[in-house]
């Protein structure tokens, strides 16, 4: 085996990219691309708010384009951008075959109003080497919500994922939400109200085509707990699960609004009381979880809890875990521990042109991290051949996710 031949098959080989916060085209404007959103992307205002001499109260009362050029000039003039997020914007411009450092602020966004969306959206998806994105789509979201219930033709490289957070999270408003809807729920934690919540996710499993259902829970959530969140799981989420044969995906471990003045920059970690997962895997053989952890502290306990339980899939480095370094770590332990079992890497772009930097980023490190364990396994006696490289290759970038949601 030599290393580029891996190389290349990692960089041909299309992805299936499970969780973003992309829209269908249909959505219109909720579908962010271009130099001013790859600019005030939270990553890279959480970033600037520690470098920028401007107030947070003068940034939000500003215009998009004000506020990049803030963090252009905090983040990338003067200083040299080395961090993740700001790299990421230079490997997009780079790949589009804009050299950042010849352009000003002014000429890249010329060259961004000059594209044709559907063309650009073509054009990035194949830089990015992504066949298909999941979208995270709530029903509880306004600006998104309307369009679902009118219908729309759908693009089918986009596809849906119901994000319930604030039917767990905040279960006194939503009940409230879910009345107006015509679903008869109310205090009480009544059968009644668990199968009109059960209505629920699956009438909006229905219109959506959702793939799988997701929450992002905080560091103390813990299952059982005499909790709306755990009474939710435990009589409408898991039975609809079961019913629908749709996976549930647990996003663990983020702290929302530490620092609220940075408004969505404002979210922060926490360890994860992981017997909660070790509990639903258990308890609920019937049904299928997907897993992320956002602290790095997290991880290993998460990959003995996957090897104890078959209904666990663990996905992705989540958001301060997507840096090479814990991209390596994360990446390698799994392969050692779990195998191919498992799904290295979802994008969590919030701005198309991210796929691309996302996914390059990604790759650069899958194939070291699958080098080593080929190279290992040659050792022992044991030589992986392309077509078989190429088999594992799918089964991380995708095919492994499929197989255990489901096709749909
Ligand atoms: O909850 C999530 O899906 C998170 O990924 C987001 O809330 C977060 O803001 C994000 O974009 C992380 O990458
Ligand atoms: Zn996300």
């Amino acid at each position: 085996m030599t290393v580029s031949i891996l190389a290349d098959i990692v960089a041909s080989t299309p992805v299936d990219d499970i969780h973003t916060h992309l829209y269908d085209p249909a959505f219109g404007s909720l579908l962010l691309w271009g130099i001013d959103d790859l600019l005030v992307y939270h990553y890279l205002v959480s970033e600037a708010s520690r470098q920028m001499d401007v107030s947070l109260e003068r940034f939000w009362s500003a215009s998009k384009t004000e506020q990049a050029d803030w963090i252009w000039r905090a983040l990338f003039v003067e200083h040299s951008p080395v961090s993740e997020a700001c790299r990421g914007v230079v490997t997009v411009l780079h790949a589009l075959g804009i050299e950042p450092r010849h352009h000003d602020l002014p000429a890249l966004r010329q060259w961004f109003a000059a594209q044709e969306p559907g063309a650009y959206l073509d054009r990035v998806l194949a830089l990015a080497g992504v066949r298909s994105v999941c979208m995270t789509n709530s029903p509880f979201d306004d600006e998104e919500r309307p369009l679902w219930e009118r219908g729309f033709p759908r693009d089918p490289r986009f596809r849906a994922a119901l994000r319930i957070d604030p039917l767990l999270l905040d279960w006194p408003r939503s009940m409230g939400r879910l009345r107006d809807w015509g679903y008869d729920v109310g205090p009480g934690r009544s059968g009644r109200t668990a199968a009109e919540v059960r209505r629920f996710l699956a009438d909006w499993t229905g219109r959506m085509g959702a793939r799988y259902c997701m929450v992002s829970l905080p560091p103390d959530f813990a299952w059982p707990s005499d909790t709306d969140a755990a009474w939710l799981i435990q009589e409408a989420v898991l039975p609809h699960g079961r019913e629908h044969g749709q996976a549930l995906a647990l996003m663990l471990g983020v702290k929302r609004g530490v620092n609220p003045a940075l408004r969505l920059a404002g979210d922060g970690v926490g360890r994860s009381r992981l017997d909660a997962l070790e509990n639903l895997c258990g308890a609920n053989p019937g049904n299928r979880f997907l897993a992320t952890l956002l602290s790095r502290e997290a991880q290993h306990e998460a990959v003995v809890i996957a090897r104890k339980f078959p209904n666990l899939h663990l996905f992705g480095c989540w958001w301060f875990t997507n840096t090479p370094q814990f991209i390596d770590e994360i990446t390698r332990m799994r392969l050692e521990l779990l195998g191919m079992s498992f799904t290295p890497q979802h994008s969590d772009a919030r701005v198309l042109d991210q796929l691309i930097y996302k996914w390059r980023h990604t790759r650069e490190r899958l194939v070291p991290a699958l080098e080593s364990r080929y190279a290992a396994l040659a050792a022992s006696g044991w030589v992986v051949t392309e077509p078989e490289m190429r088999r594992d290759v799918a089964q991380l970038l995708g095919g492994a996710f499929d197989s255990f949601v489901g096709a749909h």
